[in-house]
């Protein structure tokens, strides 16, 4: 393609450096856009630059602000298309998301809240109201309701329960396994005996759980069973009206050289063109990881096209433009995005939203929101890379299994200290709570649709190919998925591009 590029412009007396092609490149039809770029020249230079297009573009953006031009309606396809993995419950003729008003509220955010400064007095204060919010949703157990303090529980000597945090975990030689755990009156060293479930319950650092068996008389506190906040009961899915459908997407990662541009085609000719299902859809959640970065993880730049952070995300822009102007993008950022990494981590900054048009909201990672009153929590996902260093249980190909730990510990990223940095708010943003009907995460490239306790759980692909760190760490992705769920039901199913 581009070869086809260089000498598509090479015949009309002008040529392109190595960022303006890789633009094009990142482009759904690259000829059709060096074709409109070429048009919007009157006198077109000899080496178009990334500075050329950029004005090219602001000058389209603003003569379409001027005058919105329709999008045509979109010509039924002419034969029906295969549907792949969608089932035919999901085929149902349901209204056109362009006849839906949108019902976006956002419910819980950082972006404008963040007090921070990163001091000691900040740490204590964050890790005090973690284990506050936590044990409040523990104390409403009934296990746990005569949970007292850890200094009482432990000169007892009968059973008793408590609650804590996890600061230390150990195995011994016997395959016992040996928590530190601490309130504010008090540690203990609480064993989990080898020869029973408790030893593999998948316990991580920084954790708030219950504790439940007895001390014996060497200071040792027995388990006889450990309780984590979870959902106490299995929630139902609240059903909006009517089939309203949201699309979720992650993992981008426009500008590297390995963002797969001819599956981006795909999408967006089924976005554009396709069949029931593409009209249905009314919004798109955007989960972090949007463009590849600069300078994130060493040597980047040899896997970069765009080495430019505001070129990745106006050619994002470009992407999002040729998308049905009905579909609604909600964008929040990953660890590849220009934020700060430390969550939670408020929206992108203005100068980055202004790229966009005004049919994409933004918004911070953690995201809790509302789409017609079904509440949704869009999470990158960062805390899974520690998830799966701490747990020999999980896996990257498995990140459902990872999500249904965070809601059972009713935290994001329990985990401190690890790859996940974490910024100490006056409150913890990344404890799940509320509930929400439906939990998304993206980082792993993976993808997945499933369930717990009533949660729809969704973790939405990429549509980045292997990456040479991740072939060196084994990382296989799964790319160019695409999960949508119904908000009338909470089916959820996967469409392959
Ligand atoms: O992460 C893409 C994938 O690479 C995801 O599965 C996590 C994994 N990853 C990211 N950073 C690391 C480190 N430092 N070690 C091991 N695995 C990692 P992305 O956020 O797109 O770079
Ligand atoms: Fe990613
Ligand atoms: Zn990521």
């Amino acid at each position: 393609m581009r070869d086809r590029i260089l000498s598509f412009l090479s015949e009309r007396g002008t040529l392109a450096d190595e960022q303006a092609v890789a633009y094009l490149l990142t482009q759904a039809d690259p000829i059709g856009a060096a074709e409109r770029l070429l048009r919007s020249f009157s006198d077109p230079p000899m080496v178009i630059t990334l500075e050329d297009i950029r004005t090219a573009v602001a000058i389209a953006r603003a003569a379409s602000e001027r005058a919105p031009s329709p999008r045509p309606t979109a010509a039924p396809p002419a034969a029906p298309r295969p549907l792949g993995s969608i089932p035919a419950s999901f085929r149902e003729t349901v209204a056109p998301a362009s006849d839906v008003a949108e019902d976006l509220r956002i419910l819980k955010d950082i972006t404008g809240h963040s007090t921070c400064e990163g001091t000691l007095a900040d740490f204590s204060r964050y890790f005090r109201h973690r284990f506050h919010t936590l044990s409040r949703l523990l104390r409403s157990r009934p296990e746990l309701a005569g949970a007292m303090e850890l200094a009482r529980a432990k000169k007892l000597a009968r059973d008793t329960a408590f609650i804590g945090m996890v600061t230390e975990i150990r195995t011994t030689k016997n395959g016992h396994r040996i928590l530190e755990v601490e309130d504010e009156t008090d540690s203990a060293a609480v064993l989990l005996p080898a020869d029973s479930s408790l030893a593999a319950d998948a316990i991580v650092n920084d954790e708030v759980i219950g504790v439940a068996g007895r001390s014996n008389d060497r200071g040792l506190f027995i388990a006889k069973s450990i309780v984590h906040p979870d959902l106490p009961t299995s929630k139902s899915f609240p059903r909006t009206e009517g089939h309203v459908r949201v699309a979720f997407m992650s993992d981008i990662h426009v500008g590297s050289r390995t963002f797969l541009a001819d599956r981006w085609a795909k999408f967006e000719a089924w976005a554009c063109d396709g069949d029931e299902v593409a009209r249905s859809l009314r919004y798109l959640v955007l989960s972090g990881d949007v463009v590849d970065g600069i300078g994130v993880y060493p040597r980047q730049d040899e896997e970069l096209v765009l080495d430019d952070i505001y070129a990745q995300y106006e050619a994002l822009s470009s992407m999002l433009q040729e998308l049905p102007d009905h579909l609604k993008v909600i964008l929040s950022p990953g660890n590849h995005d220009a934020v700060r990494p430390a969550e939670p981590q408020p929206a992108l900054p203005v100068a980055i939203q202004k790229l966009f048009d005004s049919n994409v909201t933004f918004v911070g990672n953690p995201c809790t929101m509302s789409l017609h009153g079904v509440r949704i929590l869009a999470y990158h996902g960062r805390s899974m890379d520690d998830f799966v260093s701490a747990v020999p249980a999980l896996s990257y190909a498995r990140p459902l299994d990872a999500m249904r730990e965070m809601l059972r510990k009713r935290h994001l990223a329990p985990i401190y200290g690890g790859k996940t940095p974490i910024a100490p708010e006056s409150e913890d943003h990344l404890i799940i709570d509320p509930v929400p009907d439906i939990f998304v995460t993206g980082h792993v490239h993976a993808t997945g649709v499933g369930e717990h306790r009533g949660v729809v759980l969704v973790n939405s692909s990429t549509w980045q190919a292997q990456t040479s760190f991740q072939k060196m760490h084994n990382i296989e992705p799964v790319p160019a998925r695409l999960p949508i769920v119904d908000l009338h039901t909470g089916e959820a199913v996967v469409k392959a591009f």
